[in-house]
């Protein structure tokens, strides 16, 4: 796939065209990861924390089979709106999307790939795609790994999605190459909460220093991702022993009711929104505000690198 398939926004072309900072975000998390109309208002508030820090966000999704690098107000929207009735696209739907003329929300694995064919190097997101808990049975691991360890793009995060099985999630990242930093914590965090049990290879508490380990692995001509795991603020986070029978019953209620594939996580942080009375929502679009802060940050050091 080349470029020509994108429809990048004028105002994210000047800003590449001249080096200055832009971050891309997703759009499955907002059509499949959170409800209408927090959703929208949620992708709004982090374009305006975005700017707000000097940097150009890049929403990326598909309308009408055509790629988009900088989503205006209008499509974020519509997205919200459509929520489940559009298509979660990933690697594999990228062919489909364009030649069938589909509206689709890009997934993190999606949204790297047209992050970097459009020359953006930084994404962020809520919680990356893993492996699934009860994997070695139902060998349902999420795309996004894949992706990292394959797309040269880095990826801010507030660590694995908490619904997943984290030490297998790691054990992956390993296998694949794939540096996972925790941000300012000798732990790695989990989603809705600051903190696991779990070590990241590297604590970093500079943005610089992230900027230049990404720089330096691109430098190298690997092409391989990076993975930093951003905690949570304590004042919002979920305490992994409050959360855990909260998911433990969400995955169980998958189980019975045959949920898999792609519907999985969408499935389940609704089902964790319910039981905890929305306080999980609450928890997600708070992490998300926080994800977009860093990764400004980092991709300000990261356009200073290539300067
Ligand atoms: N982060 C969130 N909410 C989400 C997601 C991430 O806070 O809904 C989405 C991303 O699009 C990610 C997807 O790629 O969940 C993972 O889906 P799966 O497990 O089917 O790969
Ligand atoms: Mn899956």
């Amino acid at each position: 796939m080349k470029k020509t398939y994108l429809r990048i926004s004028p105002e994210v072309e000047a800003a590449l065209a001249e080096n200055r900072p832009v971050v891309a975000l997703e759009s499955t998390i907002i059509s499949h990861g959170m409800p209408y109309p927090q959703n929208v208002e949620t992708a709004l508030e982090v374009d305006r924390i975005i700017r707000e820090k000097g940097v150009v966000p890049a929403t990326i999704g598909v309308i009408h089979g055509e790629i988009i690098v900088g989503m205006d107000r209008d499509e974020i929207t519509y997205m919200g709106k459509a929520g489940l009735a559009v298509r979660k696209l990933s690697r594999r739907d990228m062919g489909a999307a364009v030649a069938l003329g589909l509206d689709g929300a890009t997934t993190s694995a999606a949204t790297s790939i047209i992050a970097h064919l459009a020359g953006i190097r930084i994404f962020a997101t809520g919680g990356l795609g893993g492996v699934h808990r009860g994997a070695p049975e139902s060998f349902d691991i999420s795309a996004d790994l894949d992706e990292i360890a394959r797309t040269p793009v880095l990826t801010v995060c507030a660590g694995p999605k908490a619904i997943l099985d984290i030490p297998l999630t790691l054990e992956y990242l390993e296998t694949k190459g794939v540096p996972v930093v925790s941000y300012r914590s000798d732990r790695l965090p989990a989603f809705y909460s600051s903190q696991s049990p779990y070590s990241p290879d590297y604590r970093l508490d500079d943005p610089a220093d992230i900027a230049r380990i990404f720089h330096l692995q691109q430098e190298m001509g690997l092409s391989n991702g990076m993975l930093v795991c951003n905690p949570v603020p304590r004042q919002y986070e979920i305490p992994q022993e409050e959360i855990n029978p909260v998911i433990e019953q969400a995955v169980r209620e998958a189980e019975e009711k045959g949920i898999h594939g792609k519907d999985s996580t969408p499935f389940l942080l609704d089902r964790v929104k319910q039981i905890t009375g929305g306080r999980s929502l609450d928890t997600n679009i708070q992490l998300v505000y926080n994800n977009v802060r860093l990764a400004s940050e980092i991709a300000k050091a990261l356009a200073a690198l290539s300067a």
